[in-house]
Order: structure tokens, then C-alpha cells, then sequence
């Protein structure tokens, strides 16, 4: 199955988020449709004993809070205001907004009225909500365990802390005032995704936009454009494009229009029984095409359309494949020059959530000469990727299978499942997203090789137009002989790997090491670097000082080098990012200081090294 089958298949096959109300697959391209943001103020309770949802025999009361901020009986109103309760600005974490709440995990209630004046559907603005609407309520994210209600109703449950997902609350909504509650918690299992242990800042709350979007009874649940690869990329006269699409409902004889302007092209398509139309592919002229590429980050505007509603996105069109141990864009191969990041504002902001916040952390990494950024360790908000795409920037993007997960928990397994169905799904459209990341250093044993197996055929089956990856780990064959020798190699398209040498080993070492990586497959570095405070300033064998993690990445740079089939680098990391493991007063302060760039924005002296280096790329 490829992703044209996809849609389709996935859409079909997708876990429900155990609702009560009706669970939809997440819209694509949700930003194209009318909406109104619940963005702003919410009301928040912090429930450290989860009182609002259990009652004191643990038994699940089922309107939680909702009892108080609809009170039937005086007495609801004796323990819980929300009116009362003190605000924060959502989308956001709570960690940074409430001093109480930096460590906190746990449950916290969040609560949001609107109002809907007669007839209309939307506060503050003209138009009334046409017969047969319906609405839609999206989070872009909520960390981790999420449950919505409306109006006292159940909207649903969604787990999953990076992904977005949506329900259709139609027939909860009212004249007047409405209100949403949503009780998050964020406390950490051995058996979810991620598991207990992480190295980064477990940031708590809705973390991304929050919208009411209005559809149209009959709309595009999915589609997805892809250019078809061709062999010899030049001197071909037409090029291919696949249009797959999947209606929100199974119904043939809709007539669906793709319309590109600028390519003077309108096509129209009929969708079958199931409400899908499957592969079908139209010709380009070849010269009238530009491909993106990071020096042309050409983007399409598209319009579609289903019967008489309109929307609109942004496309670009490249193919991505491997030769050997390169990797080809457009049928050329390129040296990934890339960086990790994590999803954090600079300056301590907590969680980003804007093209700001995108655009600020991008532009370092332009600076830096990067070409490609791996968004670890999990889905990054849209606009992250979405920036990048309009900058010009290749993308890594990943599920959190990070570490010791519980390998042999089904649940765990349709967790991950389901929050990569949600991260390819949103973003299967982004010409920039090259590779899909479905784990983090992995401990090897057979659990884990049939976990992660099958999650690399499932992540193929949703979207084979891209490359899979896993950032896997080297073993010490002999004490300066590097091994991969994983059996997730049967499953990937480029074998990476993360290696600390200069960090977790002495950097003396770099020099004398050898690597044996037996795979004919292209070869990315997903991880390497060490810890400098931005300021520190000493000998280069001197930890935590700037000059430290200069040498350490001269002597890694050097000795990537000599690694047979290098196609690119992402470096450990960007940016200074919040982290629980990382005490050592006076230097780390919870921070894992291995950026290139403080969390002020402050280049350290190896900034510069990887910018000579890669300029010799
Ligand atoms: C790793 C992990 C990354 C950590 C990093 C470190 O291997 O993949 O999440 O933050 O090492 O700093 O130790």
C-alpha cells in the first residue's frame, strides 16, 4: 500500500480515541477552513488527587468537573469555581506560566466559554451557520491523556502528546453561552509513548491551538498530491502526479476538482462508492514544473474542491529516494546538513507554537548552513514544519518510541501506531518531510525487533513515498571498532545512528576509530556533541566549557568523515533544552547544555565549527 491507498486505508483503519461522542480522523490541512479560535484565556483548577474525576472510592464520576461549571445543586459549587480560578494563556504549558506548576505533573482542568448569538454559528463576526454544517472541535496538541466535554457532554479521549485530533460536536452546541472543559494529565506510565524516562521537559498541558471548524456535511477528510519518481529525473517531457482522496463519508458520484493556477491545470475526479478517489494520476509538462528543492523551495497553490465548498494549501512537489548509499532529491544526491532541535522557545519560553517561535529557531540553523533539521523526538507543531518547508528545509520528523518501551504491551503498540498514523496524516502533504523516524535508541532484543518491525512495514503502508529511518546505536565491536548490527536494517531506508564519542567516551579516541557498517544503505549520524555553558571558558579538556565542545566537534567532524556512505549529520542539538536529567547545579540547572546556541540565542565556539564544516558539504 502506498500513500494513495493510504488515505483510505488509514482512514479506515484508524484506532478510535475511545470517544464517547463520534471520533474523526484529524482533518487535513485544517487551516483551510473557516474557524474560530478558542486560543486565549481558560480557566484552570490544578487537581493533584484527580477529585474533579474520581470519587472518593476511586470510582470514574462521569462529568467530572462539569457538575461545577453547570451546577444542578448548590452544593456542586462548594469545592470547584471555574469562574473563580485563575487563567492561563492556551495554547501553553502550565510549566511556565505557573511558578507552582514547573514540576508538576498531574491533572490539571481547563475551562473555556464562548458565546453563539442567534443564528450565528461564530462570536464577533457575520454569517450564520448554514443548514447541514457541522463543526468540528481540533487540538493541535494536548500532553499527554486529554478529556473533553461540551456543553456537559463527552466530546472524547485522546492520548498521545504531540498529535492532533478532532471531534464532531454538531449536536452539543447551543444558543448562547457554551462551554468546553478538558482535563489533562500528564503523568508518565511505564507503558505509554514515551515511556517514564525522557530527556527532555515533560511540558504539560494544551500545547497547541485549540479551534471550533466549520465543514461542510460532505468534505476532504484526506488527500494528498505526490510527484512520481522517474528514472533519469532529466530530459523527461511530462512528469506524473498521483491525486488520492478520501471523503469524510463513503459516498460515490462526488465530483472533486484540483486546480492549480499557476500550471493552468484543473482536473476533475469522481469519487467511488467509498467516498475515495484512488491513485489517479495526471501529466505536467515537465519544463512548466519547478521541484523543490532547499534552493528553491518552490510551493503550489491548490485549490480543491468537493461539490461547490473550495480549499486551499500550499504544495510542493520533489521525489526523495535512495541509490546505494545516497540519497536522491529530484534525482540528484545531497548531503543532509542537518541539526536537531527540540520543539522549545528560546528563552526559557517552554513549549513554541508559532511561525515566531518556528522562524527564530530555523534562521540558527540556516545560519548554521543546515540544509535539513531532525525534529526530535516526537511531531513538532505545524508551523515548525511548515516554516521550514517555505525556508527551504529538508525534515526528519519522529514518533517518541524513545528507549525502554513496553515492547510487548498491545496497547503500547496501537499507541505508537496510532500517534504515527496522526503525524503522517497531518503532515504527508509537507515536500519537505523526507523521513519518517519511528524510534530513538532502542535497547535491541526480539520484543523490540517485532514492535518495531511491524511499525516500520505499518509507517511503509501508510506512505511509501518517503524514506524510513530510526536513529539506532553503535556497538563497540573491539574497543575503537564502531559496529551497527541492528536487524531493524531490513526495514529501513537509511541506517542512522546516534554516537557520543568526546561525551560519553574520551575524545582522544575519535582519531583511532573505525566504523563497520555493513549495510549498503546511505548512512546519517542522527546524533553526536557534549555539553558546553555559553561563557564557560577554559582548556579544551576542561568539561562544560566552550572550548571543550569546540574540540570535541573538530574531532568529530574529522572523524565522521572517514565513515564510508556519510549522507548527513543532525548533531546533538540546536538549542540549550529544559530537561529533568540534567541536575548539576551551577551549570546544567535542568538544562541539557549540549546546544550549539544557548537558550538566550548566544552561539558557542562550536557553532562555528560545524559551520566550516559543513560549508566544505
Ligand atoms: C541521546 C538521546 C537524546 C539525549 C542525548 C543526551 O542519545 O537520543 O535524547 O538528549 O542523548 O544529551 O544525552
Amino acid at each position: 500500500m502506498n500513500i494513495r491507498t493510504l488515505i483510505i486505508a488509514v482512514m479506515g483503519t484508524m484506532l478510535p480515541s475511545m470517544a464517547a461522542a463520534e471520533t474523526l480522523p484529524v482533518i487535513q490541512n485544517v487551516n483551510a477552513y473557516e474557524s474560530l479560535s478558542l486560543n486565549g484565556e481558560w480557566n484552570y483548577i490544578v487537581d493533584v488527587q484527580e477529585e474533579g474525576y474520581y470519587d472518593y472510592r476511586m470510582k470514574p464520576t462521569p462529568w467530572g468537573f462539569f457538575r461545577n461549571a453547570k451546577p444542578q445543586k448548590p452544593e456542586d459549587l462548594i469545592e470547584y469555581d471555574f469562574d473563580k480560578s485563575p487563567t492561563m494563556q492556551i495554547p501553553g504549558d502550565w510549566n511556565t506560566q505557573d511558578e507552582r506548576l514547573f514540576f508538576y505533573e498531574g491533572t490539571v482542568w481547563f475551562m473555556r466559554k464562548w458565546k453563539v448569538e442567534s443564528g450565528k454559528w461564530k462570536e464577533n463576526t457575520e454569517g450564520t451557520q448554514e443548514v447541514g454544517k457541522r463543526t468540528l472541535l481540533y487540538f493541535g496538541a494536548v500532553n499527554y491523556d486529554c478529556r473533553v466535554w461540551v456543553n456537559g457532554q463527552e466530546a472524547g479521549h485522546h492520548i498521545g502528546g504531540f498529535t492532533p485530533f478532532n471531534f464532531d460536536v454538531t449536536d452539543m452546541l447551543k444558543e448562547g453561552e457554551n462551554t468546553v472543559i478538558v482535563k489533562v494529565d500528564n503523568k508518565r506510565h511505564a507503558e505509554d509513548v514515551p515511556t517514564l524516562s525522557f530527556d527532555w521537559w515533560n511540558y504539560g498541558g494544551i500545547t497547541r491551538d485549540v479551534k471550533l471548524v466549520k465543514v461542510a456535511p460532505v468534505y476532504l477528510e484526506d488527500y494528498s498530491l505526490t510527484l512520481e519518481k522517474v528514472k533519469g529525473e532529466k530530459g523527461k517531457k511530462v512528469r506524473e502526479i498521483c491525486f488520492s482522496a478520501k471523503l469524510n463519508k463513503a459516498e460515490a458520484g462526488h465530483k472533486v476538482v484540483v486546480f492549480i493556477p499557476e500550471l493552468k491545470l484543473e482536473k476533475t475526479f469522481t469519487t467511488d462508492a467509498e467516498g475515495k478517489i484512488q491513485n489517479s494520476m495526471f501529466s505536467v509538462q515537465s519544463k512548466k514544473l519547478s521541484l523543490w528543492s532547499p534552493e528553491n523551495p518552490k510551493l503550489y497553490k491548490i485549490h480543491l474542491s468537493v461539490d461547490s465548498e473550495t480549499i486551499t494549501d500550499e504544495i510542493g512537489f520533489r521525489t526523495i529516494e535512495t541509490r546505494d548509499k545516497q540519497i536522491l532529491l529530484n534525482g540528484q544526491p545531497i548531503f543532509l546538513k542537518g541539526i536537531s532541535i527540540h520543539d522549545e522557545k528560546a528563552n526559557g519560553g517552554g513549549r513554541a507554537n508559532s511561525t515566531e517561535d518556528a522562524h527564530q529557531l530555523l534562521s540558527w540553523a540556516k545560519e548554521l548552513g543546515c540544509n535539513f533539521v531532525r525534529l526530535a523526538h516526537y511531531p513538532h507543531n505545524e508551523y515548525m514544519v511548515r516554516e521550514a518547508e517555505r525556508m527551504g528545509i529538508l525534515v526528519w520528523s519522529e514518533v517518541p518510541v524513545y528507549w525502554t518501551i513496553a515492547w510487548t504491551n498491545p496497547a503500547t503498540f496501537e499507541n505508537a501506531q496510532q500517534q504515527l498514523t496522526e503525524m503522517i496524516h497531518r503532515d504527508h502533504n509537507r515536500a519537505n518531510i523526507i523521513i519518517w523516524s519511528i524510534a530513538n535508541e532502542t535497547p535491541h532484543s526480539a520484543e523490540r525487533d517485532n514492535f518495531l518491525g511491524r511499525l516500520a512495514q505499518y509507517a511503509r503502508s501508510l506512505d511509501d513515498t518517503r524514506l524510513i529511518s530510526m536513529a539506532m546505536e553503535v556497538t563497540g565491536a573491539s574497543n575503537y571498532v564502531n559496529r551497527l548490527n541492528d536487524n531493524m536494517n531490513q526495514y529501513v531506508d537509511v541506517v542512522s545512528f546516534n554516537q557520543y564519542i568526546g561525551w560519553y567516551r574520551d575524545v582522544n579516541d575519535a582519531p583511532k576509530m573505525t566504523w563497520e557498517i555493513p549495510y549498503n544503505k546511505p548512512v546519517i549520524v542522527s546524533e553526536f556533541g557534549g555539553g558546553a555553558k555559553y561563557g564557560y571558558h577554559g582548556e579544551k579538556n576542561q568539561r562544560w566549557t566552550e572550548e571543550f565542545q569546540e574540540n570535541l566537534y573538530r574531532e568529530n567532524t574529522a572523524m565522521l568523515d572517514k565513515i564510508d556512505g556519510l549522507a548527513g549529520t543532525t548533531p546533538w542539538i540546536l538549542k540549550d533544552f529544559r530537561s529533568p536529567r540534567r541536575v548539576l547545579a551551577g551549570i546544567q540547572d535542568y538544562y541539557n547544555m549540549k546546544g550549539l546556541v544557548s537558550d538566550k540565542g548566544e552561539k558557542k565556539k562550536a557553532f562555528f565549527v560545524l559551520q566550516q564544516w559543513y560549508e566544505t558539504k
